[in-house]
Formats: structure tokens, C-alpha cells, sequence
């Protein structure tokens, strides 16, 4: 079998290494010239742990090949982009560019599977640009259609960052066809490199399913921040608090935070709340608080600052979340901008990920540093992503300082 996979992100470049050191002949294609090279040089262009092995063993193997242009193959995946506009309306065009690059490639037999997070109608809207360019091809089981006939799914990325590797072969998959032929033959597919449980459905329902999932996580973490603040004004240990809830057999809550980033959770609810306006009053609800929350934390920070004259605030972290480098979407810098931007002191950012600050934050009193000179030198911390290598910071450092842990880590 030879797979082409379309988008070597996050996703699709995990993917299509598993592909190939599971023994597919694989084709990766990406628009930009630069991760290509990479890639056909058995390189990375993204943190995630042990990729940059698995890469090269593709590469090396011979198994794996990187181009900008897509080739015949017998199953296509596509592992785009999906972001929303500015107005949180989804943006689905590097989904139809993707269909456009492959349509003339498609054969009898093939399959398509979508595995871009994406709102629903998504792989239905594949179906209608592929059939209306190829009326040569077929999604029909009729006897005189039958080897026309082409395959078409969506099968939603259900990986974690930091975990991709493991969770890609371990995670159940949902898979959802444009019909019952194409739900079969991509199960057999996904089947034969997965250990996950594969669950068959249809395709706008596999759309909504991964929706769902962030969507849950959205509203459940957005509880979590609520909580927080409430127990701000009451003057309540949220960390003890919830602690303490989830003892309780039924009760599960998750961790406050500075607010939600990345660029799925954050994201994902708004294709929900697009389609249904009306109806989905609580998620839209979440996004708000969880949203509130990098703004609360500026605040409080501004608070503490004025008691000093020229305070200086060691930032403890950058990335969306714990031990990854990402720093998309992240509530952490969203907060270290707002802090910069409005002078209030000398900003010492520690980010263990970086090795120097992105330009929006090379600024005159904003410097890189060390954990424990950033922190002898501040007057307040700032503790903002949980990362592991925050764990051995001598506690003796943080006696005087005043402390605003946003993630409950010196708890
Ligand atoms: N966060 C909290 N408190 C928590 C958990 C998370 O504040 O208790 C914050 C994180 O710090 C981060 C944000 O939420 O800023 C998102 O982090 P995450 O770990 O919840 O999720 P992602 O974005 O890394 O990955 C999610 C996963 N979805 C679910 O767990 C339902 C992953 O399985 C998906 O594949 C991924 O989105 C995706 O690509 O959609």
C-alpha cells in the first residue's frame, strides 16, 4: 500500500513516520520548501519527543519521501491546518486547497480520509469538490458504478502534544465514512497500524465526536478556572478545594490554569458554537471565562506590582502547556505581553524550551534567564506553565518573594 499524506504538521508528520516504519510506502507533502528538505534529510521542524528519531528511521528506511507535490497513492490523508478568522468563523481553506492538489491523482479504489479536526459537513463538502471535478469517479455501490467507486472518510486526530508518538498507535479512533463502504474500508486501514480501539460511524457524526471532545475539555477546564476565582474572592485554596472534590466518587475536576491555549481546545468550541448559535449557550459560556482568565491574572499581577518602585517579576514559563516548546495560542505569553506592554517593571522570563525570546518580547526590560537568577533577582514570581523542570527550584528562593502561582505548582 502506498499512502500520501497531505500536511507534515503536527499531525501529519507523526503520522506519516508511523506509516512508514509500520511498512507503507509513504509520500508527505508540505507547501513549505524548507520542511521538505528537512524531512528528506531525516530532520524535524517541530518538538515532539523522540520524533526526530522516528523521522530519520522512515527516511533512512527508505520508506519515507517528502515533496510539495502530492502522487498517486492508495489512500490519501489529508492533515491540514483548520483555524478560525478573526470573527471565530471556521476556516476550512486548507482543507479544500489540500482536495484540490490530490483530486487529479485519485483513482478507482482509493481512499480519502479527512483527519483535520474540521466543522461538520466537512467531508461531505471533500465528496462534492472530488465528484463535481471527476465525473469519471463514483461514491455509488450500483453494479455499473461499483469500480468507479472511490472512499471517503473522516477519522479525527485525537493526539495529545508530548504524547503524540505513544497515543497515535494507543488511542481509539472513531472513523466516519460518506457512507457505510467507506467507513469499512478505512477501519481496515487505520486497523492495520493501530492498537486503539477503531469505533465506525458516519461522517458528520465523527466531525461532531472530536468536536465534543475538546468542547468537554473546554467547559470542564473553564469550571476549573471559575472555581479559582471564586475561591479568589473567598479567600479558599482552590488547589486544596478541588483536591478535596475529587475525593468524592463522582467528581472529577480538572486543574485552574492561567487560561486555555493551544490551537485546539481553544479553537474547536467555536466550530460548534458557529453552527449552532442559539443552541449552545453553555460552551460559548466557557470559552468567555476561560478567555477572562490571562486578563484576571494581569490584574492581580498589576495589584502586587505597585507596591513596588521598580519591580522586577520573574515570568516562569511561555509555552501553552507543560514540557513542550509550543508557544502558539499561549495564555503565558498573552499574559508576559500584556505585562510588557504596559512597563509595569523589569520582566525576567524563564521559558526552558526557548533559546531566546520571540521577537514581539525582545524588548528593553524583558530579558531570557535562568530559573534561579530570575527569581533571586525578582521581586515577584510569576509562575505560569507547569513544566517539569521547574520541579527541583530551591523553595528557600521563593521565602521572600511574593508569589502568584497560576497553576497551583508550589502548592
Ligand atoms: N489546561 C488547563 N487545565 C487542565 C488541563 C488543561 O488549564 O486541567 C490547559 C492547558 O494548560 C492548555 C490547554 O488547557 O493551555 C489545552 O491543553 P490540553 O492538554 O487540555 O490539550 P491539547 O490542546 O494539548 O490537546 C487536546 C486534546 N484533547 C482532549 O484532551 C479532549 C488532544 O487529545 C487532542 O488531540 C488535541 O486537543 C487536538 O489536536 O485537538
Amino acid at each position: 500500500h502506498k499512502v500520501c499524506v497531505v500536511g507534515l504538521g503536527y499531525i501529519g508528520l507523526p503520522t506519516a513516520s508511523l506509516l512508514a516504519i509500520k511498512g507503507f510506502q509513504v509520500h508527505g507533502v508540505d507547501t513549505n520548501p524548507n520542511v521538505v528538505k528537512l524531512i528528506n534529510d531525516g530532520g524535524v521542524h517541530i518538538f515532539e519527543p523522540d520524533l526526530d528519531i522516528m523521522v530519520k528511521a522512515a527516511v533512512q528506511s527508505g520508506k519515507l519521501r517528502a515533496s510539495m507535490e502530492p502522487e498517486e497513492a492508495d489512500v490519501f490523508i489529508l492533515a491540514v491546518p483548520t483555524p478560525f478568522t478573526e470573527h471565530h468563523k471556521p476556516d476550512i481553506t486548507y482543507v479544500r486547497q489540500a482536495t484540490q492538489t490530490i483530486i487529479s491523482l485519485l483513482k478507482p479504489g482509493n481512499i480519502v480520509i479527512l483527519e483535520s479536526t474540521s466543522p461538520v459537513g466537512t467531508t461531505e463538502k471533500i465528496a462534492d469538490w472530488i465528484l463535481e471535478a471527476r465525473n469519471d469517479l463514483s461514491l455509488s455501490d450500483a453494479p455499473q458504478s461499483v469500480c468507479n467507486r472511490i472512499f471517503i472518510a473522516h477519522c479525527p486526530e485525537r493526539v495529545m502534544p508530548g504524547q503524540i508518538l505513544r497515543e497515535l498507535v494507543e488511542n481509539d479512533r472513531v472513523i466516519g465514512g460518506i457512507d457505510h463502504a467507506s467507513t469499512q474500508r478505512t477501519t481496515e486501514f487505520y486497523k492495520s497500524f493501530i492498537n486503539g480501539k477503531v469505533l465506525e460511524t458516519n461522517a458528520r457524526t465523527a466531525e461532531m465526536t472530536k468536536l465534543t471532545e475538546n468542547s468537554f475539555r473546554d467547559v470542564n477546564i473553564a469550571f476549573a478556572n471559575e472555581l479559582s476565582v471564586i475561591c479568589d474572592h473567598l479567600k479558599i485554596n482552590v488547589w486544596e478545594l478541588i483536591r478535596l472534590a475529587n475525593h468524592h466518587p463522582r467528581v472529577s475536576i480538572l486543574q485552574p490554569g492561567p487560561g486555555v491555549g493551544g490551537h485546539c481546545i481553544a479553537v474547536d468550541p467555536w466550530f460548534l458554537i458557529d453552527a449552532a448559535p442559539e443552541q449552545s449557550k453553555l460552551i460559548q459560556t466557557a470559552r468567555t471565562v476561560n478567555n477572562f482568565k490571562p486578563g484576571y491574572i494581569v490584574d492581580r499581577v498589576i495589584e502586587k506590582a505597585e507596591r513596588f518602585k521598580e519591580p522586577v517579576i520573574a515570568c516562569l514559563g511561555l509555552s501553552f502547556k507543560a514540557d513542550i516548546e509550543d508557544l502558539r495560542e499561549s495564555p503565558a505569553v498573552e499574559i508576559v505581553k500584556n505585562l510588557s506592554a504596559r512597563q509595569i517593571g523589569k520582566l525576567n522570563i524563564v521559558e526552558p524550551y526557548v533559546n531566546q525570546l520571540p521577537e514581539f518580547l525582545q524588548l528593553e526590560h524583558t530579558v531570557l534567564m535562568g530559573k534561579e537568577e530570575a527569581i533571586r533577582e525578582s521581586d515577584i514570581v510569576l509562575l505560569l506553565v507547569n513544566h517539569h523542570a521547574f520541579s527541583d527550584i530551591d523553595r528557600n528562593l521563593l521565602k521572600e518573594k511574593i508569589l502568584i502561582d497560576t497553576r497551583g505548582f508550589f502548592n
